[in-house]
Formats: C-alpha cells, sequence, structure tokens
C-alpha cells in the first residue's frame, strides 16, 4: 500500500485541508499519514475562529519518523499558517525525502481573485519556496496568478492558461494543473502542463454555478490518490474533476446541505468504482 504524508492544517469544522484529505485517500485504499501545519476551530471563512499554530512541531514529528526509518511515496502540502511555515515543511521534505518521493503542493492561500483574510502580500513568495521543489503544484486560478505576478482575471483564454501553466513550471515544479478553468460557457475543469514531455492537457465537465469551499482540497486529495493508485497524472486530474461534481450535485440535490463544504461523504463510493479492485 502507497503511504502519503499530508502537511496541512486540521481545522475542526467545515470539510477542508486534513478532515477531508484523511477520509478520501483512505476511501482510495492510500495510507494517509499527517503533519498538521495548525489546529484551527473552523476554516477561516467562519468569524472568529480560533487557531493554534505547531510551526515548531512541524520538523521533529518528521526527526521521529527519519529516525524511524518511515518511508513516503509521496509528500502532499496544503494550507499554511504562517508564510515561516514554508521553511519548517520544505526542511521535513528535504529529511523524508527518497527518490521515489513525489511531492504535490497545494498552494492553499486563496480564491476568487482574493487572498483568504490571514495573509498579506508577502504570503505568496512563500508558497513559491515549495513550487520550486514540488512534482506537481495545483493551483487554482487566483493562486496560479499570485505565484507567477500574473494580473488576476477570470476569462483568460485556453493561450493565456498555457502561458499560466509554463510560469508555474518555471518556479521549478516539473507539471502544473490548474483548477477551477472555464473557456466555455457551461464547462469547468483542469489544464496541466508537463514539462519534461512538453505535454499539455485538459478536461471539463458540467460547471454548476455554486460555491462550496474545501472542493480545492478534495481536487487536490483526488489527484494525489489516483496518482498513488497507478493513474497517470492526467488520468488523476479527470477523475478529481469528475468526483468534485459528483460531490457538488449530491449536495445541491439536498435542501438541508449547510452553506459550507460538500458532502463528500456521499460521494465517496464513486473513487471506489473509479480505481482498478486491488
Ligand atoms: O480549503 C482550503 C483551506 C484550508 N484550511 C483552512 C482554510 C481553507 C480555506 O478557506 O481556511 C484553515
Amino acid at each position: 500500500m502507497k503511504r502519503v504524508a499530508s502537511i496541512q492544517d486540521i481545522s475542526c469544522l467545515g470539510r477542508c485541508s486534513l478532515t477531508v484529505a484523511l477520509p478520501v485517500l483512505s476511501a482510495m485504499a492510500v495510507e494517509c499519514a499527517v503533519i498538521p501545519t495548525a489546529v484551527l476551530s473552523t476554516h477561516t471563512e467562519f468569524p472568529d475562529f480560533i487557531s493554534q499554530d505547531l510551526t515548531d512541531r512541524i520538523l521533529p514529528v518528521a526527526q521521529h519518523w527519519k529516525s524511524q526509518g518511515i518511508s513516503l511515496d509521496a509528500v502532499y502540502t496544503g494550507y499554511m499558517a504562517t508564510p515561516e511555515q514554508a521553511e519548517q515543511i520544505c526542511a521535513a521534505f528535504d529529511l523524508l525525502r527518497e527518490e521515489k518521493t513525489q511531492l504535490f503542493v497545494d498552494p492553499a492561500m486563496a480564491d476568487h481573485g482574493k487572498l483568504y483574510a490571514p495573509f498579506r502580500e508577502d504570503f505568496p513568495a512563500s508558497m513559491v519556496k515549495m513550487c520550486r521543489r514540488a512534482d506537481v503544484v495545483l493551483p487554482n486560478l487566483t493562486e496560479a496568478c499570485l505565484l507567477t505576478d500574473t494580473p488576476y482575471r477570470e476569462d483568460y483564454g485556453e493561450e493565456e492558461i498555457r502561458q499560466l501553466l509554463r510560469k508555474l513550471t518555471d518556479l521549478g515544479a516539473k507539471c502544473a494543473a490548474i483548477t477551477g478553468v472555464s473557456l466555455r460557457p457551461g464547462e469547468l475543469g483542469v489544464m496541466s502542463y508537463d514539462r519534461q514531455n512538453d505535454r499539455y492537457f485538459s478536461y471539463f465537465n458540467e460547471k454548476i454555478p455554486v460555491h462550496y469551499s474545501g472542493t480545492g482540497d478534495i481536487f487536490a486529495s483526488t489527484t494525489v490518490g489516483g496518482v498513488m493508485r497507478g493513474l497517470s497524472l492526467e488520468e488523476a486530474l479527470a477523475l478529481a474533476v469528475d468526483f468534485v461534481l459528483h460531490c457538488i450535485r449530491i449536495t445541491c440535490a439536498d435542501p438541508a446541505a449547510p452553506r459550507y463544504g460538500v458532502e463528500f461523504e456521499r460521494a465517496l463510493p464513486m473513487l471506489l468504482e473509479r480505481l482498478d479492485p486491488l
């Protein structure tokens, strides 16, 4: 069985970050070890959340794992509580990485053209440090613009998205995938670029005009799980698009669904159906 270490916060309520990565990867039959970067009462879209920063615990956990000879197939990073955590996460990755260890970076820091509430303008520069080491970076369009110093627009065309993808790989990442791309009305999906093979890929499905938080985390977790289960990156990205859409459809159909998060729990069987039996 493949083992992934996910390094991101745990929001105690709100279906994002580790409370998404753990169940999604488990459902995909991938072991998910965790290094929490912070414990928050809720995600940051709730007012008055409280947060315990764990910056100084990241490296000691990695050092303990190292002393135990723990072997990781991938490290998957997400939300960081402070820009300083980038240094700690990079050091943890450098300590634990082996030839086979792939680094997936979801630079979870912004959406709809804006940084998340707690972050200042200097935050994207810290995310860039992790993107440099990444095998795969998985930003949404806003994050891709922030990482590459590109003005944010929702109506970028195919060639402009390709340019953004190339700029992301100029940072050092081997592959980049931008989520939340819409080139035609009613369609939403992903575009990616594999620099080594100079290959572009895109995959779109239906766009449902609603917003739920945490869908980026579901997308990234599914992509990581898919690659760990032997899919190509492109196949895993397409599965992630379909799975997020399935989660949204299920949630929209439930009049009692809360305003935060999607009901991904009810959508998980799809992941089992779409993967080869073990
Ligand atoms: O879904 C990304 C995310 C992760 N962690 C925290 C967040 C968010 C998005 O708002 O607030 C704490």
